[in-house]
């Protein structure tokens, strides 16, 4: 059955990452106000929602996903007032704003825990999850995302607290209905300030396995088994759906680690019953070596499209997509999947077209719509990032060398796309008078906006007029999607088909020319439209470009219209 329309599925939403977006009081860190300065520069990019990254007062451990007031402001972006203003200037330009919800975790500062933390008869115990230890050693043997037991001894009571994060992120106990209600009140009182909807930080952990059961085998070890997609977490989503999401007119989409096709059909499926989107993370994973996310491999073009087609058909008529290259966790995607030197934007055009062709609602991370790049971080004094650094501090405690894992830390720390928003070439690329909080790439001259917005061949114009073809083209959004070429190893190519509509997108993943094979079977009348591509195609014209073995020059990408 076809699929039914959303707003949310014709959106492009864009994330701001608030620390790392715009100063505007010169104290080095992106601010409300920063924000509200750049409107104006996203409602011409033509975006229809914003994303921002945790605001709430945090103490600031992983940089505000550690909240510990969530109906507060952190001091270092503002007050209420300035958000209030945010929010009505987003709307007032069209726009739509959805908060991020972080609720697996608050911070070990906010008042729950406190009140927790004091005494085993709190009646705010059993808000966090605390255990005995097991003779003199954690409750059970769960590393932690961030490295390091997952466990933390508290003194006062003589008991351990989980923390799947870093210490100071204390899990909920959402086996508590109290911890549900006053989540549900919280989300209930954004929702009537007037947001439009929520990004749910890795919310398919709020369930954990009963007992708790230590990983297999070692000291410490890897227990996602037990506290991924875990039992009760389609009883949770449901329930907060009937009392709060269901009552209101917004998206929401699920950051889900270790989630496949088969599950993503239930947290997003169609009916609405959960949320209406996941982000998933398989084709975040391409790129690890044997010895996982710190071990940084190459991605092989195959195995991604396989990913990638297995999500498009998976869900297709049963759930909705999320589409994303890159986030505040992720490295640079022209990076990564790209070339950030020579073909830094023939093959950010690219990426972008693959995003915005796909089916599925795209994301546009900050600085990815002018091609930002890695950063090429000298040591790791020059990082920021909790991860990053324990990271470090474990690989060269354990006896290995600091310029391996700073080679690591280059290719896949989270600041990599942390470092400041690239506004124009004046000092600190603009974003700020004072000291920036975490150093700006020193390709800020060649790299900003104001440089990308007064070049039509940029690729800021580029992802205008994707973002433009979007809302012009309902086979983008809607169309069923086809793989072609299964096994070529360096074109990407597939066929998107709703009603008579045929979009034809081919993408060279390579930095070599390619030729690849004729899409002529697929022209029922024997002609199409080109309507983008990062390249000149032909003469113009509307088949230019279609002959029978065509050659796509490096990172070309392009996409016709069949009729
Ligand atoms: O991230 C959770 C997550 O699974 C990752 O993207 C994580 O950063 C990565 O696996 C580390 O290797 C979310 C937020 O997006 C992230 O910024 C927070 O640090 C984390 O949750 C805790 O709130
Ligand atoms: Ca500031």
């Amino acid at each position: 059955k076809p699929t039914a329309r959303s707003w949310w599925k014709e959106s492009v939403v864009y994330q701001i990452y608030p620390r790392s977006f715009m100063d505007s009081n010169g104290d080095g860190i992106g601010d409300l106000q920063g924000i509200i300065s750049k409107l104006d520069y996203l409602k011409e990019l033509g975006v229809d929602v914003i994303w921002l990254s945790p605001v709430y007062k945090s103490p600031n451990d992983d940089n505000g996903y550690d909240i510990s007031d969530y109906r507060d402001i952190m001091d270092d972006f503002g007050t209420m007032s300035d958000w209030d203003q945010l929010l009505g200037e987003v709307h007032q330009r069209g726009m739509k704003l959805i908060m991020d919800l972080v609720v697996n975790h608050s911070s070990d500062e906010h008042p729950w825990f406190l009140e927790s933390r004091s005494s085993k008869d709190s009646e705010y115990r059993d808000y966090y999850i605390w255990r005995p230890g097991q003779e003199g050693r954690e409750p059970n043997n769960w590393t932690s995302f961030f490295r390091g037991p997952a466990w933390e001894y508290d003194e006062a009571t003589d008991e351990y607290y989980l923390h799947l994060f870093t210490r100071k992120q204390p899990d909920l106990n959402w086996e508590n209905p109290k911890v549900r209600e006053e989540v549900y009140e919280m989300m209930t009182w954004w929702l009537d300030k007037g947001i439009d909807g929520f990004r749910m930080d890795v919310i398919n952990l709020i369930s954990k396995v009963d007992g708790l059961p230590s990983a297999g085998g070692e000291r410490y070890a890897w227990g996602g088994e037990y506290f991924m997609n875990g039992p009760r977490i389609h009883e949770y989503l449901r329930e907060m759906n009937e009392q709060v999401l269901s009552r209101y007119d917004i998206m929401t989409v699920g950051e889900m680690p270790g989630v496949s096709p088969e599950e993503a059909v239930q947290y997003a499926n169609a009916e609405g019953t959960e949320l209406n989107m996941v982000f998933q993370f398989e084709h975040m994973e391409l790129d690890n070596g044997r010895g996982g996310k710190w071990d940084p491999g190459q991605v092989n073009l195959r195995e991604l499209k396989r990913s990638i087609s297995n999500w498009q058909t998976g869900l297709e008529g049963k759930a909705w997509n999320s589409l994303y290259l890159n986030n505040h966790d992720q490295p640079r995607m022209v990076s990564r999947f790209g070339d950030d030197r020579k073909y830094r934007v023939e093959s950010a055009k690219m990426l972008a077209t693959f995003l915005h062709t796909l089916q599925g609602t795209p994301y546009i991370y900050q600085g990815e719509e002018i091609g930002m790049t890695n950063m090429p971080f000298a040591t790791i004094e020059d990082c920021r990032d909790i991860e990053s650094h324990n990271v470090y501090r474990e690989h060269v405690e354990g006896g290995g060398s600091a310029d391996e894992i700073m080679n690591a830390i280059r290719a896949k720390g989270r600041d990599n796309a942390r470092t400041p928003m690239q506004w124009n070439a004046d000092e600190n690329a603009g974003f700020t008078t004072g000291e920036p909080w975490l150093l700006v790439n020193p390709n800020y001259k060649e790299i900003n906006a104001e440089a990308a917005v007064s070049d039509p061949n940029s690729v800021y114009h580029y992802y205008r007029k994707l973002i433009a073809l979007r809302k012009a083209h309902p086979v983008i959004v809607y169309g069923s999607y086809e793989l072609l070429a299964e096994e070529d190893e360096n074109v990407f190519a597939y066929v998107r088909t709703l009603g008579e509509d045929k979009l034809l997108v081919m993408l060279n993943f390579s930095n070599d020319t390619q030729s690849f094979a004729s899409p002529y079977p697929l022209l029922a009348s024997g002609h199409g439209d080109l309507l983008i591509a990062n390249y000149a195609v032909g003469e113009g014209g509307a088949t230019s470009g279609l002959e029978a073995d065509i050659q796509l020059r490096p990172y070309e990408a392009r996409v016709y219209l069949l009729q």
